[in-house]
This record gives structure tokens, sequence and C-alpha cells, in this order.
């Protein structure tokens, strides 16, 4: 039986909760597209998330993984085209750890590219009414950090995607676009099923903004 490795992260910026975490844990030990989706938290931390998401990456050698993060304030599911071997916190993560310009991993590449069929997501997503679309940039803050580390790492398809508040975090965010649970849920669910049937990513338009 295929294997997904699905990460959320805790909440971090003075948020209680992180709908990545809240999403992907509803996910675990579903069954999708023939394949066992496991769960699994990550601490909004420079360096400890690698840390963590190499354990579970040796632990469970997945054939899909998609991290999953928070990206408050967007306005839409954000579908990562490509991180960058850059860290450079606007705040604190949850350890108290600033780094500013710092690379991810030393004399590393400036950028990896997600492994994941993003303009096939997208388009999935949209086509069930959720709004979606390639973003250019996962930031410079821990999830870009996680990003570069899976992908740096190699192996089967990898990527990132960032969700936009809960309908509960808005409330405190006013003007801030949020998505209820459920069609987080949905989303995921349908990045995993594709990332595991589709092939090459197909050319299409993504409605890229970012
Ligand atoms: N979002 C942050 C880190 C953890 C999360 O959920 C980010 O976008 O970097």
């Amino acid at each position: 039986m295929k294997t997904v490795l699905l990460t959320g992260f805790e909440p971090f910026g003075g948020e209680t909760v992180n709908p990545s975490w809240e999403a992907a844990r509803q996910l675990d030990g579903e069954t999708i597209a023939g394949a066992r989706v496991h769960a699994r938290l990550l601490p909004c931390v420079f360096g400890a998330a690698l840390d963590e998401l190499y354990r579970q990456l040796d632990a469970l050698r997945p054939d899909v993984t998609i991290a999953v993060g928070q990206a408050g304030g967007r306005p839409d599911i954000a579908v990562e085209r490509v991180a960058i071997n850059v860290d450079d916190a606007r705040f604190p993560d949850n350890a108290g750890r600033q780094p500013i310009d710092e690379p991810v991993v030393a004399n590393g590449p400036a950028a990896y590219f997600s492994t994941l069929p993003i303009k096939a997501i997208v388009a999935g997503l949209r086509e069930r009414g959720l709004p979606a679309t390639v973003s250019q940039s996962a930031g410079t803050f821990v999830c870009n950090h996680v990003m570069y580390g899976l992908l740096h790492r190699g192996g089967p398809r990898a990527g990132f995607i960032h969700l936009p508040f809960l309908p509960e975090q808005a409330i405190r965010h006013p003007g801030a676009f949020s998505l209820k649970l459920d069609d987080c849920v949905a989303a995921l669910r349908l990045a995993v099923e594709l990332s595991l049937t589709r092939g090459k990513d197909e050319k299409r338009e993504g409605g890229t903004i970012h």
C-alpha cells in the first residue's frame, strides 16, 4: 500500500489554532486513491520542524509528502511552486528564534520547485468551487524552511500548500479571507488524490497572482 505523509503546523503568531493541522489531522488514517494517509504535527520552530519532518520521512518512507501551513491574510488556497534557500523571519518562531538572511542549507541551491502537480491541483480545487492559485513564494519563515528542506532531501513527490485562516480566526482579522475547516479538509484530500494519480503536471493557467 502506498503511503502519504501530510504535515501540519502548531499554532503560531498569537493564534490558538492552525488550519493546517486542524485539516491534516482529520485525514489521518484515511485511505485516498489506495494510499494510507499519515498526518503529523510539526513545531513552528526553525530547525526543529525539519528534524521532526526528517524523522517522519525516515519512518514512513512516503510516496507523496504534502506539508501544509497557515498563510493568514492570503486570499485563497496557495499551492506553492518554489522554496528558496533563505530563512528571514519578521518575528520569532515558537522557540524565540529569529534567523535573518540565513540559508536553510549552507551551500544549497538557491531554490527548489515543488514536485506536486501544482496546476492540476489548482484546477481541481477550482472545479470543486474552492478558490486556489499557484503561489510563487512560500515566504521566508518556517513554512518555506520546511518546504526547502523537504525538497532538498529529494525522493518522490513532495510540496507545500498554504491554507487561509479558519472563520473563527478571521473574526479577529477584519477583512481577511477565510475557509471553513470542511473545505480545507476537502482541498487537502483532493491535493493528495491528484498527487497520487496524476503523472506530469498539466500546462495550464493557474491564476498566478503572488
Ligand atoms: N505558517 C508559517 C509557519 C507555520 C505556518 O503554519 C509560515 O507560513 O511560514
